[in-house]
């Protein structure tokens, strides 16, 4: 059954297709790693401040694709690649 949940999460990968390959797997463990050390809460993504201190010149607009005010894995990693 299509829930508006699983709706919602189709329509958010669609959007943003997660990164594929074996350098993007390398670009993801890499980006995982520096994350853990500025994770301050643990939550797995970087919030404002945990941004900042990753990337003074990060602009979280630009990075959160989904919208959700933090930076995963995912948007890190994509953003590193589009530089
Ligand atoms: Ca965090
Ligand atoms: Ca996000």
């Amino acid at each position: 059954m299509l829930t508006l949940q699983s709706f919602l999460w189709a329509v958010e990968r669609r959007n943003s297709p997660p990164l594929s390959g074996t350098a993007a797997a390398r670009l993801r463990e890499w980006v995982a790693k520096r994350i853990k050390a500025y994770d301050k809460n643990a939550d797995g993504a970087l919030d404002g401040d945990e941004l900042k201190a990753y990337d003074a010149k990060a602009e979280m607009s630009l990075i959160d694709t989904n919208g959700d005010a933090r930076a995963d894995v995912d948007e890190l990693a994509r953003a590193r690649e589009k530089k």
